[in-house]
């Protein structure tokens, strides 16, 4: 399924109905006073979150969302009918922001949460409420207010608490899916992620955290090579990192040159992400002839106090050691009242 994590929409919220001038008639009863009703409201467009949602696919095959008026009162005092809002769903971690300000509208991080991001018009006052002792046959009443309308840009952002950065094959799919239940697609050739994956690691009793799989980097990205940094939008709200970074005899790069690479492409992306806490990974640790790539990415971290870990996806070697560490980095950065179970 394609993945979508940045659309644009037009929502119109609906008008307020118009209140309205009548005067009661009856038989038997003259000069009946004003009995005009209200307009009823304009409907309204909310967003809701929903974790059934992984993409904003949806949202760019229907641009357009209106609500309809509220109903002009009647006679005898009617009120118009109230309009339904229009409810629009999106996948958890969709930020929703006015295009024209910028300003945000909605961030919405819960399943269920949601918003008004146009709020349908008030319905007009009939003509029943401008009586007063010195005009008993008021003619005056209120149209019905503008509905909201605006263009507005909706990002998703997966909401992980941990991000896998590497290169193009590091192996932070192998990783992913030999530590949670998600089933990425896994091949000995770049680019093989070609959207991120979300999976969840249950470390210690009921203890959790989410891992984010991102397409891999790769040098110049920041120039648009490869695929460019456009996923790197979904580590931002990540609280650790972790680089992956090949340590076997497949690889030709030297394996600390890559991690400063890495590191470059995403203060490239945004100066802040190289301040978030991170460990470095040397990866496929059971692939014969990886002594000096090892031994080299090992000193460098360990001079410049960095955390490393080696790791073998396939033989599951270190992996309990990366993951309490992990898990427990993930804990104490968390705020108190934010688990995720
Ligand atoms: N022997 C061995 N092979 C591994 C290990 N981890 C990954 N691989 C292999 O390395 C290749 C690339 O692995 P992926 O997990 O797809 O790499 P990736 O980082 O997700 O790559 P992209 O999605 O292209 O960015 C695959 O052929 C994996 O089987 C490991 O621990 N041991
Ligand atoms: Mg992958």
């Amino acid at each position: 399924m394609l993945f979508v994590d940045q659309v644009r929409i037009f929502v119109k919220a609906g008008r307020g109905g118009n209140g309205v001038c009548s005067f009661r008639r009856e038989k038997y009863v003259p000069q009946g006073g004003p009995d005009g009703g209200d307009g009823g409201n304009g409907g309204s467009i909310v967003m809701v979150a929903s974790r059934r949602l992984t993409t904003l696919l949806d949202l760019r095959y229907q641009q357009l969302y209106e609500a309809t008026a509220g109903e002009p009162g009647g006679g005898s005092n009617c009120h118009g009918r109230t309009a339904d809002d229009v409810t629009i769903t999106v996948p958890i971690g969709t930020i929703v922001s006015d295009e024209a300000t910028g300003e945000i509208l909605a961030d919405l991080t819960a399943d269920g949460q949601s918003q008004i991001i146009a709020r349908g018009g008030r319905g007009g006052r009939g003509n029943q409420h401008f009586a007063t002792s010195t005009n008993r046959v008021p003619t005056r009443f209120d149209q019905g207010t503008p509905g909201e309308e605006r263009w507005l840009s909706l990002e998703l952002k997966l909401l992980a608490d941990v991000g896998l950065v590497g290169f193009p094959n590091a192996g932070k799919s192998t990783l992913i899916a030999s530590i949670t239940a998600a089933h990425p697609k896994i091949a000995d050739y770049p680019f093989t992620t070609l959207t991120p994956n979300l999976g969840v690691v249950a470390w210690k009793d009921d203890h959790s955290f989410v891992v984010a799989d991102i397409p891999g980097l790769i040098a110049g990205a920041h120039e648009g090579k490869g695929l460019g940094l456009q996923f790197l939008r979904h580590i931002e709200r990540t609280t650790f990192l972790l680089h992956l970074i090949d340590i076997s005899e497949w690889t030709t790069e030297d394996p600390v040159a890559s991690l400063a690479i890495l590191r470059k492409e995403l203060a490239a992306y945004d100066e802040r992400l190289p301040s978030k806490p991170f460990a470095v990974v040397g990866t496929k640790l059971d692939i014969k002839g990886n002594e000096q790539h090892l031994r080299r990415l090992q000193t460098s971290c360990k001079r410049r106090k960095m955390p490393f870990f080696a790791i073998s996806a396939a033989t599951r070697e270190g992996l309990d050691a990366l993951i309490t560490y992990v898990g427990q980095q993930v804990e104490s950065l968390r705020a108190p009242c934010a688990t995720i179970s």
